[in-house]
């Protein structure tokens, strides 16, 4: 009699690893707050926040690098080490933006009730 092979441990690894998947930027609880930092380094702190309609969003730049604040369908606006930028919410809804010279990492969401 030959050796058993066990393939199947192998197989039960592999699908954890994909259930266990790499993570998104969807897991954050808002946070109830018109105040964002830029913090170092290359975040948006809190990323998930929730304001009331008519609300202004101030995005404060803390970080050793300029980044930008992109809202969904706005203008690009760019923010220098030190400055800050805001913006103005009139309408209910969700909105994603991001910096767009760090998309990869640095995006959040605005909850506007
Ligand atoms: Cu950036």
């Amino acid at each position: 009699m030959g050796p058993r092979r066990l393939l199947l441990p192998l197989a039960a690894l592999a699908a954890c690893f994909v259930a266990a998947g790499c993570g998104g930027a969807d897991a954050s609880t808002p946070v109830a707050t018109n105040e964002v930092e830029m913090a170092k380094s290359y975040r948006f702190d809190p990323d998930v926040i929730e304001i009331d309609a008519g609300d202004t969003v101030t995005w404060t730049n803390n970080d050793n690098f300029t980044h930008t604040v992109e809202v969904d369908g706005q203008s690009d606006q760019k923010v220098g080490r030190g400055d800050s930028v805001s913006i103005k919410f009139d309408e209910p809804g969700t909105y994603d933006y991001v910096c767009t010279l760090h998309s990869h990492d640095m995006s959040g969401q605005v909850i506007v009730k």
